[in-house]
């Protein structure tokens, strides 16, 4: 898979815990928009998607990015919160001071944790609607509104029962805060989806107030439509959505990604985190500085992480290559997390946590420098890690997919 060695150096996963894999991302960092970036265009509908070049606004925080080591994960464990959700798939709070937070169930329902239980009934529940056949497939994603504590607005992201995304917004009942009305919905954008798998699934909003979108390249194996790469399909892209102006089109913000399975924005800086789940070979993590023009590419399915994957770049086109990447060798399927950004555990910060899905090895992501990112694998949970979480004060968690079960992040 044309692994140059001078970019990487990888470990084996034998080598075990606390090894770090240092990654340093040689391919040229990207930060202008690709040369061959469609210009914008005035009427924007669902067939032709535009690509939006307005620069974001920059991070306030004067903390530095940086750090050199992590803590010794040996002095802290991943503690149990609540168990027996079904298919947990996501983890959110609503930023209403409330101090709940809302589980994502793949087949259809949204739960809610408060005080270290989980009300019996549903926050909502849309398996009426929502098609879960698939392992890829069901209600994946929850953001709620920045301003959900006055108008109850929450967004979603599901394949519907033919299989197609959904992206909808609902709104909380106004006489219960703990129900929201299956009959709110009012669906944004619909996205036809041409095999079961890769839907992508995340939402999340940006430091610009818009609804950020993840949408993976369609499915199949090898992106047989060439999806990722054009600019007139949603598929494979991350779009972002102006949910306050009625009726507004998405825009696409990113494109090359193959299934992008959670990402963040980091809750101080605003900077982006994407995990892309690979095809054969390389797992990887894609990080945009707050401030980055939007039009970037990530290169699937020309390129696997940093490899050459089919076919050959278009002269002049310029891609954004991954700042981290892991072989098979070590897992089968990212899942992204966040940069913890909690009060408890003060030396966590600035430390971005991701797992793979298949090991369940929770891993840590640092900057050690400008040019230089250093993961290694910090827990091995032994469990199917489907998303991680923050609640409103910043801690984190995460979601084990086969037992229903949601731990935390604890100091021993
Ligand atoms: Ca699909
Ligand atoms: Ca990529």
């Amino acid at each position: 898979m044309n692994n140059n060695p001078a970019r990487t150096r990888l470990l084996p996963a034998t080598l075990g815990l606390f090894l770090s894999l240092v990654v340093v991302a040689c391919i040229p960092r990207v930060v202008t928009p690709p040369v061959s970036s469609p210009p914008p265009t005035t009427s924007p509908s669902p067939d032709a998607p535009t690509v939006t070049l307005t620069l974001e606004p920059s991070p306030t925080s004067t903390d530095s990015p940086y750090r050199s080591d992590f803590p010794d994960p040996a002095l802290y464990n991943w503690s149990p919160v609540v168990t027996g959700l079904e298919q947990p798939v996501d983890i959110q709070n609503a930023g209403d001071g409330s101090g709940r937070l809302f589980v994502v169930e793949k087949p259809g329902r949204i739960r809610i944790i408060a005080n270290w239980l989980t009300l019996p009934d549903p926050f909502l529940d849309i398996r009426d609607r929502v098609g879960d056949a698939g392992l890829e497939q069901g209600l994946l994603g929850l953001a709620f509104h920045p301003d959900y504590a006055q108008n109850g607005y929450f967004y979603v992201n599901y394949t519907d029962v033919n299989g197609d995304t959904v992206i909808a917004r609902f709104q909380a009942s106004p006489d219960d805060p703990n129900r929201a009305d299956p009959q709110s919905e009012l669906i944004l954008l619909q996205v036809d989806q041409p095999y079961a798998n890769h839907n992508g699934g995340g939402l999340a909003f940006g430091p610009d107030g818009y609804l950020y979108i993840g949408l993976g390249d369609g499915g199949s194996a090898g992106d047989p439509a060439g999806n990722a790469q054009n600019s007139d399909t949603y598929l494979g892209k991350m779009l972002r959505l102006d949910v306050d102006t009625p009726n507004a089109a998405p825009e696409i913000w990113a494109s090359g990604l193959r299934n992008p399975w959670r990402f963040s924005f980091d809750s101080l800086t605003g900077d982006l985190y994407i995990a892309d789940v690979g095809q054969n070979m390389w797992e990887e993590i894609n990080f945009i500085l707050a401030g980055t023009p939007g039009g970037l590419n990530f290169g699937w399915d020309l390129f696997e992480g940093m490899h050459p994957f089919d076919g050959q770049p278009p002269a002049g086109q310029v891609f954004t290559s991954p700042v981290a990447e892991y072989s098979h060798t070590e897992g089968c399927s990212i899942t992204g997390g966040y940069v913890y950004r909690g009060a408890e555990l003060p030396e966590w910060q600035r430390v971005y946590f991701y797992s793979d899905y298949c090991t369940g090895n929770v891993s840590g992501m640092i900057r050690a420098d400008a040019e230089t990112w250093r993961s290694t694998s910090l827990f091995q949970t032994g469990v199917s890690v489907s998303t991680f979480g923050m609640d409103e004060t910043g801690e984190i968690y995460f979601a084990d997919f086969g037992s229903g079960m949601i731990l935390r992040l604890t100091r021993r």
